[in-house]
């Protein structure tokens, strides 16, 4: 299936055309030196230590509008990643400490083929592709990603949840000895959790991404393997995913648990729905220069005409 981006994004707002030039070249690069290498000649791939490097797998170019991005130093330094720190820069440096070698994801619950699947064994049967989409953090901010990955709906369709699964929900990586904020049990019920419910988990928007601008996902924004769901708020987007589980009930997730008025289970962006403290009418685009004018925050972000018809019949004000 081929997700039509919307052009509505003005270019202005958000080029940085320079960040794409040398694209495939530096794909092809990525390539060229795997083949140099002289473990790649050597080693079977799934033994490889850096199991979160898929440079050497094709990335089809399914002709989305990448010209339109946030600039990429801009998403990989300005990140949330609370186990590390609460600050955006902290979280970002913190972060390279998560150990990314040997990657593997639990696939338990309400599911015909239980399993645990390496990283390399997901990818090799996957077709990766280039989405370019907006992102939305609760806290009024924006950007536009180019995410490498593929859709949820890929890996559901592998492992058969059961129709008795009616939520997934999904569970970070819990490594304390280099997360500190995990380590002292600060703020928020550790691991990081967050679930949806079975169809928005299936609908075609919503990703598992290994990567960003053509690269292997950075440390910070998720690495090896995080979730993108395009029409929520930022926080629903889980880093580092090492367990998915296919449950009956709706799981009482990391945010939620936190402070219920604020953070609710669905998160769909909503600007006539404010947070407690402050509006979320509008947002602020991130960007490489001084002054990015706000931009007014679109229902669903955006993305109504292909998931509006999930929450027909819903109070989007009490279920938010
Ligand atoms: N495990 C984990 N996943 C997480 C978070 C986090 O703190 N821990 N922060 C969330 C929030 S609030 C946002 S806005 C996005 C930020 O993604 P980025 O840092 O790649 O921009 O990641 C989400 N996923
Ligand atoms: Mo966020």
């Amino acid at each position: 299936m081929i997700i039509k981006i919307d052009k509505t994004i003005p270019s202005s707002e958000i080029t940085d055309p320079e960040l794409f030039r040398n694209r495939r070249a530096l794909l092809k690069a990525g390539m060229v030196s795997a083949l140099l290498s002289p473990t790649a000649l050597l080693a079977d791939t799934s033994t490889s230590p850096n199991s979160s490097d898929w440079s050497h797998l094709d990335v089809a170019d399914n002709s989305l509008n990448r010209g339109n991005a946030t600039p990429v130093q801009v998403v990989k330094n300005y990140t949330n990643y609370y186990e590390f720190a609460f600050d955006k820069q902290g979280a970002t440096h913190a972060a390279q400490a998560l150990n990314t070698d040997h990657w593997s994801v639990e696939i338990v619950g309400e599911v015909e083929k239980p399993c645990s699947i390496t990283l390399e064994d997901l990818l090799a049967k996957q077709t990766l592709k280039d989405y370019v989409y907006r992102f939305r953090c609760v806290e009024a901010w924006s950007m536009v990603v180019p995410w490498v990955g593929f859709p949820m709906k890929a890996l559901m369709d592998r492992v058969k949840p059961l129709s008795t699964a009616r939520y997934v929900v999904f569970t970070s990586a819990n490594q304390p000895e280099a997360m500190p904020n995990v380590r002292k049990n600060l703020m928020l019920a550790w691991p990081y959790t967050e679930g949806l419910r079975i169809d928005e988990a299936a609908h075609p928007l919503t990703l598992l991404a290994v990567g960003m601008y053509g690269e292997v996902l950075p440390k910070q924004n998720g690495a090896p393997l995080r979730l993108v769901v395009p029409w929520k708020y930022g926080f629903k987007s889980i880093k580092a995913i090492v367990k998915i589980e296919f449950a009956r009930n709706a799981p009482l997730t990391t945010w939620s648990r936190f402070a219920p008025d604020e953070y609710g289970f669905y998160a769909n962006v909503n600007p006539n729905v404010p947070h407690p403290r402050w509006s979320q009418y509008s947002e602020r685009p991130l960007s490489g220069g001084f002054f990015s004018a706000r931009r007014k925050t679109e229902l669903f972000n955006g993305y109504a005409d292909q998931v509006a018809s999930l929450y027909d019949g819903m109070d989007l004000r009490r279920l938010f």
